[in-house]
């Protein structure tokens, strides 16, 4: 088999029979053996082709098709707050780069290099685009000249590199992916100020409402915050079964940092000359590994309608003495009604595979409802269809078929959306005190604390929980706080706490 570091099965969790036959089924339960189960989810459901250099996959049609169902909404939602789409050069040169040298310090070793050309050496090596504040904002500065020029606001659709050096998993961290890099310049920090918020809500309507993955909206600690910003807002997602928070996507306002750095300045409407407020925000592929990860079962993917590139997919159970040719016309039909609906429908009529390894086959790739049509349902004129998510079967008749598969799509997301708050809200644990903390850590849970919001005592948190399993950080101070009363200490220093904030190991 091709790609250098497809994990091997063995160590860690009991490898299942797998149905020899068909070669269905995954080895790993997702309880048992998560790490595994998680890779071979990937890739026999059809998302991902492990490659021959590490940390770099292929992403198949089906992985694709849920970056552009999400792409479209968020296009079309910065479309509408006057955002413009440009295409920045994927190379940087070196003075550049150096040029916000405090900030890109402590990413340097991830950065990738082009040195030569065939066989000879390039005269000046050339980086590949990490992110683009480098690549970007000297135009910027060439661009901006008075407040009418004001706000610039672009975004690009691109791929990234990053050379990460720590455990590679797909969609979640590979060395290249796809995002959206959103910069934007202000002459006030009240707007860009509000487009940080505006443009959160949208990253939570991807996981909550395309996703079915809920999330919390809050601000980054100093340490954890884009050391190049003011401050950094995300939103948060969590990982029951590993226990790990996992940042879902960054809203930056980067203050007049980089401003200065790049010198992008402009004429105010007094004539005076003033430095713009900038804003950086992105989301990335990262966003289908934790769709996997959250929702995924036993049998393989669970795609949530809203994203997933087929909704539905029909498959004809045809017996030996039945009106085949009526079964598969009642297919066709059924597709086209669906499909007229706008409904995405196929049906599965390849002769070479019986209809139960259709069944494991589509459950395996995710689709949110089969649809099965075999002698008694043409009979009856009504079909059967069957959620990925519960399992649940309903007889629905060939008459109400657009309404009752819109309301079971519709029902489906709402569940995955219901089932992942659920088990996310059963894993939080509020804590007090520092026993407490390390208890709830040792029990993978997504921790609640009082803190007193000191970047010295969070250095300490990671110092003294260091281990094979990695340091705990704050994940986020949540924008909706519970009541915080007074005299309330810090769970970690003793010191009067100021915020509810969340903790734990995360990705
Ligand atoms: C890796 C190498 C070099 C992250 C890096 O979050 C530089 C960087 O600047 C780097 N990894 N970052 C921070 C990226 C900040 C910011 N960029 C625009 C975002 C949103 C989109």
């Amino acid at each position: 088999m091709a790609g250098g570091e497809q994990k091997k099965s063995g160590g860690g969790g009991k490898k299942k029979e797998v149905k020899k036959e068909t070669g269905l089924g995954l080895s790993f339960t997702k309880d048992e053996n998560f790490g595994e189960w998680y890779s071979e989810v990937v890739v026999n459901g059809e998302m991902i082709e492990y490659y021959d250099i590490s940390g770099c996959y292929i992403l198949r049609p089906w992985a694709i098709s849920i970056w552009e169902n999400m792409q479209t909404f968020f296009d079309a939602e910065i479309k509408k707050m006057k955002v413009k789409n440009c295409y920045f050069p994927l190379f940087v040169s070196p003075g550049v780069l150096q040029k916000e040298k405090d900030h890109i310090e402590g990413f340097a070793p991830e950065v990738a290099w082009v040195t030569k050309s065939g066989e000879s050496e390039l005269e000046v090596p050339i980086a590949i685009r990490p992110t683009s504040e480098t690549v970007m904002y000297p135009y910027y500065s060439k661009w901006i000249r008075g407040h009418r020029d004001l706000p610039l606001k672009l975004n690009q659709w691109c791929n990234v590199v990053r050379w990460e050096f720590s455990n590679p998993t797909p969609f979640i961290r590979s060395r290249e992916f796809l995002w959206q890099e959103g910069h934007t310049a202000f002459a006030t920090k009240e707007e860009a100020d509000t487009e940080v918020l505006q443009i959160l809500e949208l990253y939570r309507r991807i996981y909550e409402e395309f996703l079915a993955i809920p999330v919390t909206k809050g601000r980054k600690s100093e340490l954890e915050k884009f050391a190049g910003g003011l401050y950094t807002t995300s939103v948060e997602a969590f990982i029951p079964n590993t226990g790990r928070g996992i940042q879902g996507a960054t809203s930056h306002c980067l203050g007049q940092n980089f401003a200065k750095m790049f010198e992008i300045n402009f004429e105010n409407e007094k004539g005076e000359k003033a430095m713009v407020w900038q804003n950086s925000w992105a989301y990335s592929t990262r966003t289908i590994g934790v769709m996997v990860m959250v929702h995924g079962d036993d049998k393989g993917l669970v795609l949530p309608p809203k994203v997933a590139a087929l909704q539905v997919i029909v498959i004809p159970v045809p017996y030996k003495d039945a009106d085949t040719q009526g079964i598969f016309d009642a297919c066709a039909a059924t597709v086209a009604t669906l499909s007229d609906a706008g409904i995405c429908a196929e049906a599965d009529l390849r002769d070479n595979y019986s209809p139960g390894w259709k069944y494991s086959n589509w459950e395996m790739k995710g689709v949110p409802l089969r649809i099965e049509i075999g002698p008694r349902d043409l009979a009856n004129n009504q079909v059967r269809a069957v959620r990925r998510d519960n399992g649940a079967k309903t007889d629905i008749s060939r008459a109400s078929l657009v309404e009752q598969v819109k309301e079971m799509l519709d029902k489906i997301q709402q569940n995955l959306f219901d089932v992942a708050k659920q088990k996310r809200d059963a894993c939080v644990e509020v804590v007090k005190t520092w026993e407490e903390f390390v208890t709830a850590l040792g029990q993978k849970k997504l921790i609640l604390a009082p803190w007193c919001d000191e970047e010295e005592v969070e250095k300490d948190v990671k110092a003294r929980t260091k281990g094979e399993m990695g340091a705990a950080k704050s994940l986020c101070t949540p924008f909706e706080q519970p009541e915080l009363p007074e005299g309330t200490k810090c769970f970690a220093s003793g010191k009067p706490a100021k915020k509810w904030t969340y903790w734990g190991r995360s990705y």
